[in-house]
């Protein structure tokens, strides 16, 4: 009985069967929390989006940028872009019920007993994990909904940036969504900066990484997150793991066994011309 996670899989279906046998990962014993963003960029999101579905209760996963953007484009609200690789996928004869399944998922997953907090973009210095669960359950409620399409229409933009409880609507739900799915940097007072995509190296002050700053979740807990393939995994403080190793790009996938922090990582495989 293991707790592997792993990182952004982007439609990289040979590389994540390949990780899932590297461990002999068995369903009905072991569990697998997925960072978001399963699809778009890689050649196979159909085959990802199917095989995860299959899984059942065996997957934790949280929805990433990439996730709630098909929801928007199967909606005919947003564009499908060519670079997504998406068509195969939006015309499968199950696209359907893939796509009602993938708009049922969580967008943040705390386990209290492995002490565990796990959403795709990381967490906002600016929320407890009170404030985290709430808002999170805010952004669930809607997608659950039949009225999920009127979100996903109000989706998009980069304000408001700062969190404040009174924040109501849809204004509070696009924050909320930011803060989970797209962030990387923010302004030392935790305000988010939705522009900045450089190594944190190179971020201009006084932007800071969301975990540099002084935190407002339990010292006990560790936080999972994907989303930002240009850390290449490294430079989080400790407790903290960044999984998307950039697999879609010809990096790797990255999966870490919770018992022992161990990691398995599989590089790209050549696509086959
Ligand atoms: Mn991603």
């Amino acid at each position: 009985m293991a707790t592997y996670l792993i990182g952004d899989i982007h439609g990289c279906y040979r590389e994540f069967l390949a990780l899932l046998e590297q461990v002999d990962f068995n369903p009905d014993k072991d569990t697998l929390w997925l960072t978001g963003d399963l699809i778009a960029r890689g050649p196979d999101s159909l085959a990802v989006l199917r095989h995860v579905k299959q899984l059942g209760s065996a997957v934790k996963l949280v929805l990433g940028n990439h996730d709630l953007h098909l929801l928007a484009v199967y909606a005919k609200i947003s564009r499908n872009k060519p670079k997504d690789l998406l068509d195969e996928l939006l015309a499968a004869p199950d696209i359907d019920e893939l796509i009602n399944w993938l708009r049922k998922q969580p967008m943040l997953q705390i386990d209290d007993d492995l002490k565990l907090v796990m959403a795709h973009a990381g967490l906002t210095p600016q929320w407890d994990l009170e404030t985290a669960r709430m808002c999170a359950h805010e952004v669930e409620n809607i997608l659950c909904s039949d009225s999920y399409p009127l979100f996903l229409d109000e989706m998009y933009g980069d304000m408001p940036n700062n969190w404040s409880p009174e924040l109501s609507g849809l204004a509070r739900l696009r924050y909320s969504t930011n803060a989970l799915t797209r962030m990387r940097y923010c302004f030392p007072n935790g305000q988010l900066d939705m522009i900045c995509k450089s190594k944190p190296e190179k971020a201009p002050a006084p932007l800071k990484p969301w975990f540099e700053l002084p935190r407002k979740i339990p010292e006990d807990y560790s936080i999972v997150f994907g989303h930002w393939a240009a850390l290449e995994g490294q430079g989080t403080p400790a407790g903290i793991y960044a999984l998307d190793t950039g697999c879609c790009w010809g990096g790797e996938l990255t999966m870490l066994r919770w018992e022992d922090k161990q990691y398995f990582r599989q590089p790209a495989l050549i696509k086959k011309s």
